[in-house]
């Protein structure tokens, strides 16, 4: 399992879903930009930014701009993919 995170160690697939849900601050279940970018500096990305766009663009299946429940388990997977942050 691939290493993500700079802070507080490892993140596995429990951590990092939940750390997307705490993300979603006006609780429409959809994950924004600005949402999905919150999570990632949470999670202890050094590039918040370039971290939600990769994300955006393999995630966001519809292309409205944000993650909806259905795309979040893509996301998840797509970032535990990911080695370093
Ligand atoms: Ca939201
Ligand atoms: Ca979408």
């Amino acid at each position: 399992m691939p290493v993500y995170g700079t802070k507080g160690g490892p993140l596995n697939e429990k951590t990092v879903k939940a750390k997307l849900e705490k993300a979603d601050t006006n609780g429409d279940g959809n994950l924004s930009v600005k949402e999905l970018k919150k999570a990632f500096k949470d999670m202890g990305s050094n590039w918040p930014g370039v971290r939600t766009w990769h994300c955006m663009r393999n995630s966001d299946a519809d292309g409205d701009g944000e993650i909806s429940a259905s795309e979040m388990n893509k996301l998840v997977a797509y970032i535990m993919n990911w080695s370093g942050a």
